[in-house]
């Protein structure tokens, strides 16, 4: 029989009411570290009296606080993403329920005054029952959420003796089914706080903005006694419930969060805080922030670290804000919990929008129908607005906080409703948001989560979505699902935004991949995902789908997004430049623009650009700077860089880009003629190629062996690709693109020319490609005409069309023009710029933590192979075309589920293609785009190959590492 209270509806209990998250100038100890440990299978199976001074714990382990056991040696961690991993039986949780006991004994110090104090539990996953010196405190519930305790009068000088029995499965999982790790503990900080007589319990912080005096109001609410001062104000002692007024307030904006330092107290506490100055309304139908409309360039963010899962320790969360800040990201969805409250305070400083979302989601649900539901059943009704409550009174001060969010995917009902109204009434200067209050019954912003291009014009339009809801502000709770390579399609999204008022944006699924750093038996590092630990029940790597690996490095996505969502829009407009700003607040005065003149990527010409101040949402045009005279393809690229140094980038750094074309590149060479082919016995040679009479494939060029140019149709499918419903994959597959057989037709000199005609065709289906290779040469060049046209019915669209070849492998070192630095699609190139990018094959792989195809360079002109001493094949394109190179076929990649399944081979396989199907976000939300699509359809692709002779003193290296 469990103990009632694990799966007993409603909220833990024993604890004491809910407030602010602060520091004050009381005495407090972090009790993290390392405590004794007991894992037991069942919560009968676990020790009796742990709570008791004179229980044995010697023979328990150590672990480390904060800690999930599953990753300290103890149980293993399971990933599911809708599904519940044990049978929906609410409130009934398995019996074999992992228990883990927890003990510590500390001593206070020296100078810990006598009187009260709380026990502070930031988090516990998912259930704690709570002792300290052998009396019960009570139980917690709500694992992402704080628990405090009373325990003045329980505290011993030394020999305190804390213990805590913490259930992995409870009621509350039920609440709490988000897409994540599941993995259990006391997983944040544990405090212990003294709580001084006549000091100060809570605060209520309300900082009202008015943008049409420029005035700021201020009211602090607190316990009669309780004082606010913020000596830059002049505010001095301002007692709680009065309202001061301040002329000429710098509000607070997450573009500008200009936070003001003051201080809460009383006679015998001091609580600093930092004030910012903001008023949040919706108003006209839009979400707007100090009078203006804003516009979430948003990700959702989950807390996680690949080797301490939930537990993320400080560095990380700064790396994710200063990742966040470089890339151009104004806003953070805390899907699908409240953060660590350490967060916030990054996000008040650094400058971030958030929606503070709770700790609710019952998603699994949705498999039954929705039957049974906690959201519509009263006997849950007071653990939602527990939680709630929880989160509001924790986070109420935080000035980046401008939304609630009732949590994610619970379905809808009562407790939903009542949790809305019990925070429209406790905060009414904020918002509040739900995705599943379809009709804003409840809520204040009407929220959708991947809805196609063509819905969000539709809710922009005002034609779309139940009548209430049209005149809401619109926000994209998830969009752009960053799974594997994609998302594509960011920039019509961002049209929409900025077609629409009332669109204001969205938050991109997700800002990283849960990968769990793991060794394979070599000792090969990789990021494991569902599956990967024996759990019977997973969702595999649907947990990778974020902008940034799990150790944070960037995507090529999260550069997409960047380039996407840049403050700043710089367009070369009839020989002018345009600089539009698409800042929701600062003006362009920040930041310095700077030009730069590239012949064929080759700088020859800088300069600064002085633009005058360009307002929020204005446009200005300017003469292109006094340029000099060009004969190859020229680009002009202007930047705009921070002036000075901010906190998350230094100055410098650049926030927007963009270029315009100078000079058009000259006419190309005249072709490659003159050489004709000659037949010996055993080999066909023309100009610097010889061929395999037979095939008529290209076996060496200018005496590098080579296998020649083919025909090639695949890529290895992407998550995207693989979609959630009527995926691409499927339809690529029973095409039979995957193994194409080719068939030579003819191998036949024509004239000067060599003419193979060839027809590519799936097994056992009637329609195929026709490809024509037509090669001509003169004594250095050999140049390929290839022509390709669809024969017969077509049932689908291409992966990629194009030409694969395989080169030896220590053609290593790729130099090119064309964009770059990173991979681009047709629906994914915002990022990538015209310019001369240099880099190994190694490089260019990007290392999905899922295999699949990466690595695309679009719109070259040229590329060039070689290898250490210089020699090697230079591509020249008639038309701009678009390469991978990689140690590896595409083949063995589609196969691979983990980086370190893919092993170099001994050639490099090179693409050269004419193009690949879009990317789209599949996975969960639109496909590819009408326009991104690659339809089977006549094409030609006409490249010239040159073999590169050794350089006299070998080749340079590197200059630079292609990462967008
Ligand atoms: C949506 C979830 O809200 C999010 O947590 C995540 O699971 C995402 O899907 C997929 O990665 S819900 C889905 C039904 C659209």
């Amino acid at each position: 029989m469990p103990s009632s209270y694990v799966e007993d509806p409603a909220p833990g209990h024993g604890s004491s009411a809910p407030r602010s998250a602060f520091r004050s100038d009381a005495p407090a100890i972090g009790l993290g570290g390392s405590w004794r440990f007991l894992l037991s299978p069942a919560v009968d199976a676990a020790p009796e009296g742990i709570e008791r001074d004179d229980f044995d714990d010697g023979g328990w382990a150590d672990l480390q606080v904060p800690g999930h056991w599953q990753l300290a040696g103890h149980g293993a961690p399971a990933y599911t993403n809708v599904r519940y991993p044990f049978p929906v039986d609410p409130p009934h949780v398995p019996s074999d329920n992992p228990t883990g006991d927890h003990r510590l004994v500390f001593d206070l110090p020296d100078d810990w005054p006598d009187g009260p104090a709380v026990l502070r539990f930031d988090g516990i996953d998912s259930c704690g029952r709570v002792w300290l010196n052998g009396a019960e405190l009570g139980v917690t519930k709500g694992s992402r959420l704080p628990t405090e305790f009373d325990v003045g009068a329980l505290l011993r000088r030394r020999g305190n003796v804390l213990a805590v029995r913490v259930h992995q499965w409870s009621a509350g999982s039920y609440l709490e089914d988000q897409d994540m790790w599941w993995l259990s503990g006391i997983f944040r900080d544990v405090t212990l706080l003294a709580r001084p007589a006549g000091g100060v319990r809570d605060f209520t912080v309300d900082a009202g903005y008015d943008h049409l005096t420029g005035r700021g109001t201020l009211r602090v609410d607190a316990d009669s006694g309780v004082r606010v001062s913020v000596p830059e104000l002049g505010i001095v002692g301002l007692p709680a419930g009065q309202l001061a007024e301040v002329a000429d307030v710098e509000p607070w904006s997450a573009e500008a969060p200009r936070l003001y330092e003051g201080e809460i107290h009383t006679e015998a506490e001091r609580v600093p805080v930092r004030i910012g100055f903001r008023t949040v309304a919706v108003e006209d139908g839009q979400l707007k922030v100090n009078g203006r409309r804003i516009v979430f360039r948003g990700v959702n963010r989950h807390e996680f670290h690949p080797e301490s899962g939930r537990v993320v320790p400080r560095e990380f969360a700064v790396a994710d804000i200063e990742l966040m800040k470089r890339h151009n990201v104004n806003a953070v969805r805390t899907s699908h919990y409240p953060p660590d409250s350490a967060f916030l305070d990054l996000c008040d400083t650094y400058g971030l929008w958030v929606i503070d979302e709770n700790d609710v989601e019952t998603h699994g649900f949705s498999e039954l129908d929705w039957q049974g539901n906690p959201s519509d059943d009263p006997r849950w009704a007071d653990a939602y607005v527990d939680r709630m409550r929880r989160m509001v009174e924790r986070d109420k001060n935080h000035p980046s906080v401008v939304m609630w969010s009732l949590g994610n995917e619970a379905g809808t009902g009562r407790n939903l409703a009542a949790a809305a109204e019990w925070t429209h009434r406790r905060d009414p200067t904020r918002p509040v948001h739900y995705e599943g209050d379809t009709d804003c019954s409840y809520t204040d912003v009407h929220s959708r989560m991947y809805a196609s291009h063509d819905e969000v014009d539709r809710i922009g339009q005002g034609v779309e979505g139940p009548e209430r809801v049209r005149e809401r502000p619109f926000i994209l709770c998830e969009f752009g699902h960053a799974m594997g390579n994609g998302p594509g399609g960011l920039l019509e999204y961002r049209d929409l935004f900025e077609r629409h008022t009332r669109c204001q944006g969205g938050f991109v699924w997700e800002w990283l991949d849960h990968g769990m750093a793991q060794h394979d038996a070599e000792g090969r590092a990789y990021f494991a995902y569902g599956g990967d630990f024996g759990e019977p029940l997973h969702d595999g790597n649907f947990v990778i789908d974020g902008l940034v690996r799990p150790d944070r490095t960037p995507s090529p996505a999260l550069a997409e997004f960047a380039k996407v969502f840049e403050p700043v829009r710089i367009t070369g407009v009839d020989g002018a430049l345009r600089v539009t700003n698409h800042y929701d607040i600062l003006s362009t005065e920040h930041l310095d623009f700077s030009w730069v003149l590239e012949e064929e990527g080759i700088e020859v010409a800088h300069g600064a650009l002085t633009v005058p101040p360009v307002a929020a949402g204005a446009a200005t045009d300017l003469p292109l700077p006094g340029l000099p005279a060009t004969a190859k393809e020229s680009w002009l690229t202007v930047r705009a860089a921070l002036g000075a140094d901010t906190p998350w980038a230094r100055a410098g750094h650049v926030v927007a880009w963009g270029q315009t074309r100078t000079a058009p590149a000259p006419a190309p060479a005249a072709p490659a003629t003159g050489a004709a082919p000659h037949l010996t016995a055993t080999e066909l040679r023309l100009g610097p190629g010889v061929f395999d009479p037979l095939t008529g494939r290209l076996t060496a060029l200018g005496g590098l062996p080579v296998e020649g140019p083919r025909l090639d149709l695949w890529r290895a499918p992407t998550d995207n690709d693989r979609g959630s419903d009527d995926p691409e994959e499927a339809r690529w597959r029973a095409a039979g693109l995957h193994r194409l057989q080719h068939r030579v037709v003819a191998v036949e000199p024509l004239g000067d020319a060599l003419v193979v005609r060839t027809r590519a065709a799936p097994p056992g289906l009637g329609f195929g490609m026709r490809a024509d290779y037509r090669w001509s040469a003169d004594g250095q060049r050999l140049r390929l005409d290839l022509d390709v046209h669809p024969d017969g019915a077509w049932p689908c669209t291409l992966p990629r069309l194009g030409l694969r070849m395989a080169l030896p492998a220590a053609l290593g070192a790729a130099e090119w023009f064309g964009r770059g630095p990173g991979e681009a699609y047709a629906d994914s190139r915002q990022a990538a710029r015209v310019g001369r990018f240099t880099g190994t094959v190694d490089a260019l792989q990007t290392p999905y933590v899922f295999p699949q195809e990466n690595g695309n360079r679009i719109d070259l002109r040229w590329l060039r192979l070689t290898s250490d001493d210089g020699a090697g094949l230079r591509v020249d394109g008639e038309a701009p075309f678009a390469f991978t190179a990689r140690r590896w076929t595409s083949e063995q990649l589609d196969a691979a589920t983990r980086t370190t399944d893919l092993v170099p081979g001994d050639t490099i396989v090179l693409n050269l293609d004419l193009a690949q199907n879009g990317l789209g976000s599949a996975s969960c939300g639109p496909g590819v785009l009408p326009q991104y699509r690659l339809q089977p359809e006549s094409a030609s692709l006409t490249l010239t190959f040159t073999p590169q002779p050794p350089s006299p003193a070998g080749t340079p290296a590197a200059e630079e590492t292609p990462s967008r």
